[in-house]
């Protein structure tokens, strides 16, 4: 029965290391929700896990830079991601932002992007959150 226990520990444990170290990194929003009611300027705040954050120029593995997509669709993969008012670029390094934003509903969207601002080979990008501005 010990044995047992101990057998079943151990596999969990590895089974979680196992699943940590292949888990996809992810790039989300933290803050608004989908469906929130805000007032501008509103204050977006960048998730990532499984990658690090770097400023743009730094070419170090498994970083980039948080761009956030206001109502416009994730760009061509294949190409720098866009720099104007829909495609905007965090290269400091930024993990947050506040961004104003007319009256109406407004989608948000965040994509990584490497030290050239490209996304990576698999795009690390996040949900689309919908919000409406008061
Ligand atoms: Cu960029």
């Amino acid at each position: 029965m010990l044995r047992a226990v101990q057998v079943f520990l151990l596999s969990s444990l590895f089974l979680s290391a196992w699943s940590a170290a292949v888990a996809a990194p992810e790039a989300y929003i933290v803050s608004p929700k989908d469906g929130d009611v805000v007032t501008s300027p509103v204050t977006v705040v960048f998730g990532l896990s499984g990658y690090g954050v770097a400023p743009a120029g730094t070419m170090k593995e498994k970083t980039g830079h948080h761009h956030l997509i206001i109502d416009a669709p994730l760009p061509d993969f294949s190409q720098p991601i866009p720099a104007n008012d829909n495609y905007r670029h965090f290269g400091g390094g930024q993990t947050q932002a506040t961004v104003e934003l007319p009256p109406g509903e407004h989608t948000i969207q965040l994509l990584l992007g490497d030290f050239a601002h490209m996304p990576h080979a698999s795009p690390i990008y996040s949900e689309v959150v919908t919000i409406t501005v008061r």
